[in-house]
């Protein structure tokens, strides 16, 4: 049940927050399975199909984790000493735990995007010459909607524009879309208009759609099956894996229209955000369903404010020490989102 009574807990730290519906649980308790790394486990398969088919592409992989999507992507797209463009603010740079260098041994090269959008020029300066001295430019990483950036997304045109330079220098390119979904609603793009600009994608389920556990990696039959190698190195090569990939099968099924109320939500609350002193936020970086905003007031800073708001019941976290976000899901309803107002007046007003 969504949350809304004043003595129960608004929990805006992420949309990974969500709890599977009754009929995920069903569906998971009902999973016909097989042992999946013998590729046996019929749900784990209808999963990936169903994943492939959605977004437009021949084959995907059921992991664990956004991460492990990720970093299982950048594997099969690399080889050692390759160099990866990508944005600063990026998921793969930041959050990762330094995976890219660890496990694939490649060099990231960051450049700073618009809120996380990176600048098609940009990328085709920053790819260096075939030359003894350098590292090889093999795979351009984006993300969409983009977390640090707020939830901004790409427009399709721009991607489309990263795509065409990839092709020219021989480049591949790989699209972290956990939340892709929302960027396609966002945009107003087709998933698979957005899917079909990368050669693999990686998205969530366990985020805004609900599911406990799980992400899929889609692109051709060939990178898949680079994927699942290096998925099983990283250990994650589950066995009656049917069970979690069921709710998946729910969360692609049921979940993904109704993450325009998140969005409507979220503006809401950056709206009223946007009104109270102390509090300052571009409204058009809001898109989907994160907001992050700055705290510039002599008497509070972001780490203060959390701290207050979580005497209230309303959680979120502070991402620096002056920006707070806040992330709408499933799991807050309007009335949970007008009373985070209500608080927030009652502290700042
Ligand atoms: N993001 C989480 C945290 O890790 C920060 C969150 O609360 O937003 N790509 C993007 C764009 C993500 O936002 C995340 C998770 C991932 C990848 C990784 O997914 P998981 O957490 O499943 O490894």
């Amino acid at each position: 049940m969504p949350l809304t009574e004043p003595d129960q807990v608004v929990d805006l730290r992420s949309d990974t927050v969500t709890k599977p519906t009754p009929e995920m649980r069903r569906a998971m308790a009902e999973a016909e399975v097989g042992d999946d790394v013998f590729g046996e486990d019929p749900t784990v398969n209808r999963l990936e199909a169903l994943a492939a088919e959605r977004l437009g592409k021949e084959a995907g992989l059921f992991v664990v984790s956004g991460t492990m999507g990720n970093q299982a992507s950048l594997m099969a797209q690399t080889q050692r000493g390759d160099e990866v463009i990508l944005d600063e603010s990026s998921h793969i740079f930041n959050y990762e735990v330094a995976a890219l260098v660890v496990l694939s041994a490649v060099q990231p090269r960051t450049l700073r995007g618009h809120y996380g959008i990176l600048d098609p020029e940009d990328i085709r300066r920053a790819i260096r010459p075939p030359n003894i001295h350098a590292p090889r430019n093999t795979l351009i990483a984006v993300e969409s909607s983009h977390n640090r950036g707020g939830g901004t997304c790409y427009p399709l045109e721009t991607l489309r524009e990263i795509r065409r330079i990839a092709t020219a220098n021989g480049m591949a390119v790989h699209l972290d879309g956990a939340r892709i979904f929302n960027a396609s609603i966002a945009t107003g793009a087709p998933v698979r208009e957005l899917a079909a600009q990368a050669d693999s994608v990686t998205f969530c389920l366990s985020k805004g759609l609900g599911a406990p556990v799980g992400s899929v990696v889609v692109g051709t039959r060939v990178f898949v099956d680079r994927a699942r190698r290096a998925r099983k190195m990283f250990g994650g090569g589950m066995r009656q894996a049917g069970i979690l990939a069921a709710a998946g099968v729910v969360a692609l099924e049921t979940m993904v229209d109704r993450l325009r109320e998140d969005h409507e939500n979220t503006r809401i609350l950056a709206e009223g955000l946007a009104t109270l002193p102390g509090i300052v936020i571009d409204l058009a970086r809001v898109q989907t369903n994160i907001v992050i905003f700055t705290v510039k007031r002599e008497d509070l800073d972001a780490p203060g404010l959390i701290v207050k708001l979580a005497e209230h019941g309303i959680k979120a976290f502070a991402i620096t020490p002056d920006s707070i976000r806040m992330v709408t899901h499933k799991d807050v309803n309007r009335a949970g989102i007008l009373r985070t107002q209500d608080v927030l007046r009652t502290i700042l007003g």
